[in-house]
């Protein structure tokens, strides 16, 4: 009897141990604290904190310390991890985020806000949430470019035979591979190394991620494409936001939609003097055929269609966002 009594207690134990403390609040991301979501989570860590004062603990980790962005949702979805930032795989997550993953949709940032309020905040949440997952708010992880060892790329001819590394996104990947890439998933910890030992030829991200995992130093060439705007998602998983208390969570969501206002004017920032340091840091930089890239992306469009329920519908209506 006693034996079992210690076994049932120990067990409650071990069970509360693997349990997020009520007063901890874990985040984590998997970008590196130099890029823009780096400095952006960091920003967020510390307000929350000064908001929640000191009976909450935010631990904040970054560089993919606590899994890679596919590892973070299982996390959320366990309970371990009680928010995260989410970029392109969420794609994977629900389809409907691949509308992230259209060629050239989103035109700049005022567009790129009209699409979360009207779009994100209302139908991807939605469809997030019934995986399980709770969208807080949209930062940003950037406008995205292509670097390679081989050439510039002007057209998507040019990216014939290049194997270019991409997120865990089948979306991305389709992308890639009809511009006539040989594209290559792997997760973003991996990637340097996978540049600097010719795994891959080349990859793309936004410039403050280029910068902050020094991509630059493994790279010849630069080629801005803006082929899509990348966010990155605040997410929580749903059974561990709903064991927050109400106050706690109002913070969280307070203090994360004042940190999207941060994060875009950050961006913007960013895109301008980072280019500046590509180019000191001996990259040679080009601009893409935008037009050529437009039209060798119409495969792209017609799949999501075809393969994502209201998949035209969400275009239409993100198009239809443009001019205001
Ligand atoms: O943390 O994997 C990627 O390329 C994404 O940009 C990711 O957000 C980096």
């Amino acid at each position: 009897m006693l034996k079992k009594l210690l076994g049932v207690s120990a067990l409650t134990l071990a069970i509360a141990s693997t349990h997020a403390q009520a007063d901890k609040i874990v985040f984590a991301i998997g970008g590196t604290p130099n890029s823009l979501q780096g400095q952006t989570a960091q920003e967020f860590a510390d307000r929350l904190q000064d908001r929640l004062g000191d009976n909450h603990q935010v631990e904040y980790y970054h560089s993919g310390q606590l899994g890679d962005e596919r590892q973070l949702v299982q996390k959320l979805r366990l309970g371990t991890v009680d928010l995260a930032g989410i970029s392109s795989i969420m794609s994977s997550v629900s389809p409907e985020f691949a509308l992230f993953d259209m060629p050239f949709l989103v035109k700049d940032r005022d567009h790129l806000r009209r699409i979360d309020r009207e779009i994100v905040m209302q139908d991807l949440a939605e469809s997030a949430g019934e995986q399980g997952l709770n969208i807080i708010s949209t930062w940003e992880n950037g406008f995205r470019h292509i670097t390679n060892n081989e050439r510039p790329i002007n057209e998507p001819a040019d990216l014939e035979g290049l194997k270019i590394r991409t997120p865990q996104s089948e979306w991305r990947t389709l992308m890639f591979d009809t511009w006539g890439a040989n594209p290559t998933p792997m997760a973003f910890s991996e990637v340097f190394v996978g540049l600097q030992t010719g795994v891959v030829d080349g990859q793309e991200n936004p410039l403050s991620n280029i910068n902050g995992a020094k991509f630059q130093e493994v790279q010849d060439y630069l080629s801005l494409s803006n082929h899509v705007y990348s966010p990155i998602w605040l997410t929580a998983g749903k059974g561990g936001w709903e064991q927050l208390s109400e106050d706690v969570r109002a913070a969280i969501t307070a203090v994360a939609i004042e940190t999207q206002d941060w994060a875009l004017a950050k961006g913007a920032e960013l895109d301008n003097s980072l280019l500046e340091a590509m180019r000191n840091d001996g990259m040679e930089v080009n601009r893409v055929d935008r037009d050529a890239f437009v039209e060798a992306s119409n495969p792209v469009y017609a799949e999501f269609a075809e393969k994502v329920d209201g998949g035209q519908e969400l275009v239409d209506r993100a198009m239809a966002l443009a001019e205001e």
